[in-house]
């Protein structure tokens, strides 16, 4: 059991930690772990130490590759409940109504190295393992629900154009560099999940508030061998939410486990992250085509105003890994995890993944019986004809690991479909001549990228030209800005403009022409207020203030779910019983959703140079700073009491800023303004 109390793997399954006293791997008892064997004791260590020898040859063996892509990432244990809404389409037991299923979930960045920060711009992954009665299945998902590229044979280009320099190795966990952006200029069919990127669901504010997508068709399969098409959607319950760049680079340094942290302290404080699982459904055509848009082109989505997106049921993360290593590092996804009753397309992307995810575990987890590993294997019963090889955890019985056989009782038998068997649905494959060859639908590189593009209010139509003025303004070579704006120029006109101004380069003509798409206002992360479970609040304290005020705020807020953290001048006891969580020192803008100044808050002891203002050095600058940042990132500001003449010392007021006597009087407003997720009016756009 986790801490949590929720269910993870059995570390006395691997064979580890029994027992209460030290032992070397073979269970011998040790007296010594502290001083090597050595002919007296300033005499040279002796070979004869086989402890020694045992402990440093597998501490030189500890680290494993790390994955090729997504190597950064966390997981969490959780289980997901069906509605019973997909037993319509799909036999699959993991949909039967009611059914419970524990699930591993691990969050992931692409591009960084497995020690890089959680809020680069980047995509995410979304992997689920499902342990269902009927084996596993792995959604391996990510939060943006198009790709960067329609076959999976270009996987090795994109990522090692993504991927740092291969000369000096940076930057680290960045697309801001050429060979990116010389890609996705040459390669146009990468431009919308770009675009993706450059909008604010490539730097998500946490992991519970991203959505998730299947990304490619997939085909459910029902009782009767009919078949539907399907795309699959995790929507967060919390609601997606984004941090702003600023945040972003700064958690990059401050906390670059930003999102990790988030996670688990969720999970450990019984706040669970929860999604709902939806499915888009379409009928399983020959074309595979529908309302003209081809599903097995990665490169595109479904906008939900075309095809709902229908709730089946919902996953709750309810527990946080035993062990790292063993459990979010040692998991393995792969595309093929299917069980009866939900099958793959022929998407070459798709198809080139069912490849790849197994290839990948023979490097790194070192052999082909990482199912065997506990975080990977199945809950149901497992007796395949697989035999040795390196790691092999089983002691198989019998002689007949083959099929047919008169020997063992000819087990084991292979089942029908009414014993649960996996069926291949008998799709007909169109006949034809071998090819490299796309289909004529993939040449439309643009038009989608331009119904995000349209479907996005002021606001975050701001943050995409900022990022992609931050991105390309990061490059060097001065064709490959220029080609990016050409593509910019054949998604919007506007768009291109305004980034070519900011570089300094004039805007191209606009190359290509097709018809204007309709926007999709559900693709837009604004407009809408969400729960404010989790949200945290830094409230500023001054010892010498009204402590009654901030005890009723802080209960308040705490009642309301939320996690407030009282900021001290000096850590320890502030006075009343109420004791710092953060100081001025450790304080930082980031960590917070919003900021309360509950008093005056004069320079500490502790205080750096405070700045000259007119009144003199009445603030801490460390709290300027704090408001000053919650400000300029459209969070919730209030003020409390003497807090208030902080606010009007630095200016600030207006939309989003709310302020009392007490902290009664401002809880409903922080709570209403924290529901927004953001004071979207500050950013200077109306929405
Ligand atoms: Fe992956 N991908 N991928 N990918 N992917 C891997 O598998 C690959 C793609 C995704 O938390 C690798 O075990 C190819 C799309 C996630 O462990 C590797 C292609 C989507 C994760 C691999 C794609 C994903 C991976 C590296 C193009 C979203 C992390 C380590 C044909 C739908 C899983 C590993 C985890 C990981 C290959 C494209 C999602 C190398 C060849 C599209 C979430 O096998």
């Amino acid at each position: 059991m986790s801490p949590t109390g929720a269910p993870s793997a059995d570390p006395s399954a691997a064979n580890a930690q029994q027992g209460a006293y030290l032992t070397t791997a073979t269970g011998v008892r040790i007296g010594d772990s502290d001083h090597s064997l050595k002919a007296g004791p300033r005499g040279p260590t002796l070979l004869s130490d086989h402890h020694l020898r045992e402990k440093i040859m597998h501490f030189d063996h500890e680290r494993i590759p790390e994955r090729v892509v997504h190597a950064r990432g966390a997981g969490a244990h959780g289980v997901f409940v069906a509605n019973g809404a997909a037993s319509e389409v799909s036999r699959a037991a993991v949909f039967g109504k009611g059914v419970e299923t524990p699930v591993f979930v691990r969050f992931s960045t692409v591009l960084g190295s497995r020690g890089s920060a959680d809020t680069v711009r980047d995509t995410r992954g979304f992997a689920t393992k499902f342990y269902t009665t009927e084996g596993n299945w792995d959604l391996v998902g990510n939060n943006i629900p198009v790709f960067f590229i329609q076959d999976g044979i270009k996987f090795p280009d994109v990522v090692h154009a993504a991927k740092p320099h291969p000369d000096r190795e940076i930057p680290q966990a960045q697309s801001a560099h050429d060979t990116f952006w010389d890609f996705v200029s040459l390669h146009t069919e990468a431009q919308h999940h770009t675009l993706w990127n450059m909008s604010d669901r490539g730097i998500p504010r946490s992991y519970r508030t991203m959505e998730g997508f299947g990304v490619h068709t997939f085909r459910l399969v029902d009782a009767d061998g009919g078949t539907t098409l399907v795309k699959f959607h995790w929507k967060p319950r919390l609601g997606v939410h984004s941090l702003v760049w600023e945040e972003a680079q700064l958690l990059g340094g401050l906390d670059p486990d930003f999102h990790r942290r988030d996670l688990y302290d969720a999970i450990e404080s019984g706040a669970f992250p929860e999604w709902d699982l939806g499915i888009q459904t379409f009928p399983d055509t020959p074309d595979q085509m529908f309302e003209g848009i081809d599903l097995l082109d990665s490169t595109k989505l479904v906008p939900e105003e075309l095809a709902p997106v229908q709730v089946i049921g919902t996953l709750t993360l309810n527990g946080n890994p035993t062990n790292f290593f063993a459990e979010s590092e040692q998991v393995a996804f792969h595309t093929g995890h299917l069980v009866p009753g939900i099958d793959g397309t022929d998407d070459p992307l798709l198809m080139a993944r069912n490849f790849s995810y197994l290839d990948t575990q023979l490097t790194r987890l070192a052999g082909p019986n990482f199912n065997q590993i506990p975080i990977n294997r199945p809950h149901a019963p497992v007796n395949d004809n697989h035999r040795d090889g390196y790691h092999q955890q089983a002691v198989h019985g019998g002689v007949a690991p083959y099929g047919p056989s008169s020997l063992d009782g000819g087990c084991p038998f292979v089942a029908g479909a009414d014993e649960g068997a996996f069926v291949d649905v008998p799709v007909t494959v169109p006949e034809a001549s071998k090819v490299r060859e796309n289909p004529a639908t993939y040449d439309d590189h643009f038009s989608q990228a331009r119904l995000f593009w349209t479907s996005m209010t002021p606001v975050e139509q701001e943050h995409i030209v900022a990022a992609y003025g931050f991105e390309l303004g990061k490059c060097y070579e001065q064709a490959i800005k220029e080609r990016q704006l050409l593509a910019l120029a054949n998604i919007d006109d506007e768009l291109c403009a305004r980034v070519a101004q900011g570089l300094g380069l004039p805007a191209p003509e606009r190359t290509v022409h097709y018809d204007e798409p309709d926007p999709s206002p559900a693709l837009s992360q604004v407009g809408e207020t969400w729960p404010t479970d989790g949200r945290t609040v830094g409230i500023v304290v001054d010892p010498d203030g009204d402590l009654e005020s901030v005890a009723r705020l802080r209960e308040t807020l705490l009642e309301a779910g939320l996690l407030p953290l009282l900021v001290g001048p000096h850590g320890g006891d502030l006075g009343d019983g109420l004791v710092a969580q953060r100081t001025f020192a450790t304080a930082r803008s980031v960590e917070y959703d919003a900021v309360v100044v509950a008093g005056a808050a004069p320079p500490a002891p502790d205080a750096v140079p405070a700045r000259d203002t007119e009144a003199g050095a009445a603030t801490d600058p460390r709290v300027e700073l704090l408001v000053e940042e919650c400000f300029r990132h459209s969070k919730a500001v209030a003020a409390v009491g003497d807090g208030r003449a902080v606010l009007d010392a630095l200016g600030v007021g207006g939309a989003g800023v709310t302020t009392g006597d007490t902290g009664a009087d401002v809880a409903d407003d922080l709570l209403t303004l924290l529901s927004a997720h953001r004071v979207w009016e500050r950013f200077g756009t109306t929405v």
